[in-house]
């Protein structure tokens, strides 16, 4: 790199880790101190003080295993799968499959051929709206959803409708950021042709309650997609037990890297479903008359994929397999309760999303400090937070604000985090009193 450049480019402020410095009790069962030493960038500085990451429902950090997969899989076995007799090709293959297998335990799948590796879960849910519903919703139909959901689990529906002259219902939530299932099984008739429902609310943290949402909707014989995007991170899923026709998640908010997600489907679902993309791996045989679909799940894995991140995908599902997803989901529930007890009780605070069943994340807003003044001055303590709309603008509008601020938890994060939060809070209050 030249002088000039070198200039220019931002260097890191980097040191070894310490993962002493911020002392974490113990959790049950988890070696925080151990866990925290697994991730290089919990040993950054922000601003000149150890970085609290707490913006984990955006993105959560990596662990060094899915570093080194990346690494590991450029280095070793760099060549395309399905293509190739030679060695790196044949590796290659069987590292990709290895991660669809790992990704099928992960959820419980019956079989690899139901594990669809998409980009995300942007890319699970457009499948699914683009493949299953331009073939079942015509002129008066009706795509069921949520008043909690995310743009990506609305937007790919509103394209649907309005290209089809169907009609998006929307289930009402309550003010505590409940689904109201009263009003949602009153929603579900004969027009209603697909149900699309987020697992867990990323700007309120409500973690809807499946299995009778499932359960009306398959009375009617409607199949139901999930979004599970700020679930898989957080708990153990299981579609077989939930019955879910299909189950959308993004690698890169479950530990693994950017670009890769998963779209799990019933077979027989899938099977019937015409291919989403064309090119090449997805046929079976192309002449200029007629293409013929591959099989499961190639039909729906056009062109060369992101062999190295779903081989890092499978890093990180076996990492927090590893740790034990019972163990995971307690010790966040224990800093969601301590946060929200905490934040909750610092004057001017309103909670946003306050349902008796929650995960991830804590919502909310200091009265007179906008969102992103409250982030800018966190910020300056090296905490990360994300703050906004959170691409979901209709849930900010159902509770009459434009923002808010949102602290959203991982495995990595401590109690004494959750303090410099409050303590940070607190100041922002004091600046802006
Ligand atoms: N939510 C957040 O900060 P992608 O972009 O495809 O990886 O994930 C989209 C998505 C879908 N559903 C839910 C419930 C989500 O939370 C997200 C992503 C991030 O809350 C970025 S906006």
């Amino acid at each position: 790199m030249t002088a000039i450049a070198q200039s220019v480019v931002a260097q890191p402020e980097t040191r070894e880790p310490q993962p002493h410095e911020i002392l974490p009790q113990s959790a049950p069962g988890l070696d925080l101190a151990r866990i925290r030493a697994d991730f290089p960038i919990l040993a950054e500085r922000i601003n000149g003080k150890p970085l609290i990451y707490l913006d984990n429902g955006a993105t959560s950090q990596k662990p060094q295993v899915v570093l080194d997969a990346i690494a590991n899989y450029y280095k070793h076995m760099n060549a395309n799968i399905h293509r190739g007799v030679h060695t790196l090709s044949v590796r290659a293959t069987e590292a990709h499959d290895a991660a669809r297998q790992t990704v099928r335990k992960f959820l419980n799948a019956a079989d690899t051929r139901e594990i669809i590796f998409v980009r995300g879960a942007t890319e699970a849910i457009n499948l699914v709206a683009q493949t299953y519903g331009r073939v079942h919703v015509g002129a008066g139909d009706e795509v069921l959803i949520t008043a909690m959901e995310h743009h990506s689990n609305i937007v790919p529906w509103q394209i649907l409708c309005e290209e089809k002259g169907a009609h998006l219902r929307v289930a009402p939530i309550n003010d505590r950021g409940e689904l109201q299932l009263d009003e949602f099984a009153k929603l579900v008739g004969p027009r209603t042709k697909i149900v699309a429902v987020t697992h867990v609310s990323n700007a309120l943290g409500t973690v809807v309650p499946l299995r009778p949402i499932i359960d009306i909707a398959h009375r009617h014989g409607v199949p139901v997609l999930i979004d599970g995007a700020q679930a898989v991170p957080h708990f153990a899923v299981d579609v077989q037990a939930l019955d879910c026709d299909f189950y959308a998640f993004s690698g890169h908010k479950v530990y693994g890297p950017t670009g890769i997600g998963v779209l799990y489907g019933k077979r027989a679902l899938l099977n019937a479903m015409p291919p989403y993309q064309g090119g090449g791996d997805m046929i079976s045989s192309v002449t200029f008359a007629k293409t013929t679909y591959n099989d499961l799940p190639f039909k729906f894995e056009a062109g060369t994929p992101d062999i190295a991140g779903a081989i890092a995908l499978g890093a990180a599902l076996n990492y927090i397999g590893n740790l034990g997803m019972d163990k995971i989901a307690a010790h966040e529930s224990e800093l969601l309760n301590y946060a929200t007890e905490t934040v909750g009780a610092i004057p001017g605070v309103r909670l946003i999303g306050t349902a008796s069943e929650r995960a991830g994340v804590l919502s909310f807003l200091l009265d007179h400090v906008h969102p992103h003044d409250l982030g800018t001055i966190l910020d300056r303590e090296g905490i990360a937070i994300r703050t906004g709309h959170h691409c979901a603008q209709p849930v900010m509008e159902r509770f009459g604000i434009s923002a808010t601020a949102r602290a959203s938890f991982a495995v990595y994060n401590t109690k004494e985090e959750i303090d410099a939060l409050v303590a940070g809070i607190r100041t922002a209050r004091e600046v802006f009193a």
